[in-house]
């Protein structure tokens, strides 16, 4: 008897019922006139003096718990929480607040390919899997370059030949061997890098890279695009300033930093007390570049930048964790409900 009162309170515990015939059904199994706790309690008279005790005490936790459940799960049902399929009505409009939302790098990429179809920039996308000529060799990265070392680059299946791109550059490469300038464009896309992961590294993040190929595209041009840029992205009264730098593909380079736009350019920890936050890589496209790709240097120039969407993520939203972004964390998600466009 004790065990047979021991199996029936965890059976209690579990049960839980999708409707009120199923409920009804519970309380005549177990509280019903045949039910078995009327059952035990005729059993109960034959219980020896000796284990009437613990009996009794058994017997009644088993009395109090199924009402209880009985009263939980009719509340919960008159509540009008659990509904089986058949009751509800499914032409009710949808509930918006349990709908999805656009994920904060999805609107931070919608919105600088905006800027820049403003002002001109088609968009163009290609394959995640490229083959050294497209990610490297075309853009003149020397054979000894360190970025093609297996420390920083995923190559697939031991084939050298082929790698996950560590630059949209590529699609560009492609976009230059099969069309005329002038060519005016964004690349959107994810990239790879052997990186151990932390707060500020990933092995992959998204990038949009830009290209503008024509007769008498100028450093300019270049740094006015930017400057429109910035000032679209972060505020009409953001500031840029171009350093010099280096790239393989572009002659001369430059990194560009905006005026940090946490503390307008006054010095705050975010800006490290310099005022100037790093955003993007540019240049001017390299003439070897040009050429590899079947375009004449002589006739014709072109500038190009790539920035992280996660940087700008980070600027814009202000996630500390780069981490964040992948882990889909329905906590973190919901954060950018309403800044989604
Ligand atoms: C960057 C920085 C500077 C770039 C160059 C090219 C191409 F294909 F035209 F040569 N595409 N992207 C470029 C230039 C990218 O990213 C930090």
């Amino acid at each position: 008897m004790r065990e047979r009162i021991k199996q029936y309170l965890a059976d209690i515990d579990l049960f839980t019922a999708m409707s009120k015939e199923e409920l009804e059904e519970f309380r005549i199994k177990f509280s019903g006139k045949k039910g078995i706790l009327n059952e035990l309690f005729g059993e109960f008279k034959n219980v020896s003096a000796d284990d009437r005790r613990e009996m009794g005490v058994l017997l009644n936790e088993l009395k109090g718990r199924i009402q209880d459940k009985i009263e939980e799960i009719r509340t919960r049902l008159e509540e009008g929480a659990v509904e089986s399929v058949s009751d509800q009505d499914l032409t009710l409009p949808v509930n918006f607040r349990d709908a999805g939302s656009r994920h904060p790098l999805t609107i931070i990429r919608n919105r600088m390919l905006d800027i820049f179809s403003r002002i001109g920039f088609t968009v163009a996308e290609g394959p995640e899997v490229e083959e050294d000529w497209y990610n490297f060799s075309a853009l003149n990265f020397a054979p000894e370059h360190p970025a093609r070392d297996m420390q920083d680059t995923f190559f697939i299946e031991k084939d050298p030949d082929v790698v996950l791109r560590t630059h949209t550059s590529s699609v560009q490469v492609r976009i230059m061997e099969n069309n005329r300038p002038p060519i005016r464009m964004v690349f959107p896309g994810r990239v790879y890098r052997n990186e151990a992961i932390s707060a500020r590294a990933h092995c992959f993040f998204h990038q949009v890279e830009g290209l503008y190929v024509d007769k008498d595209v100028s450093f300019a041009d270049l740094r006015q695009t930017l400057l429109y840029f910035a000032k679209e992205m972060f505020s009409a009264d953001t500031r840029i300033r171009l350093r010099p730098s280096y790239f393989p593909f572009t002659e001369p380079s430059a990194e560009m930093d905006i005026s940090c736009n946490l503390c307008g350019g006054e010095g705050c920890s975010f800006c490290k007390y310099t005022g100037w936050v790093e955003i993007l890589g540019c240049g001017m496209v390299n003439p070897n570049v040009l050429r590899n790709c079947g375009i004449d240097p002589d006739v014709y120039t072109g500038f190009a930048f790539g920035m992280g969407i996660e940087r700008i993520t980070n600027l814009v939203f202000n996630v500390k964790d780069l981490r964040m972004f992948s882990e889909n964390d329905v906590r973190f998600l919901r954060q950018f409900e309403s800044a989604w466009q």
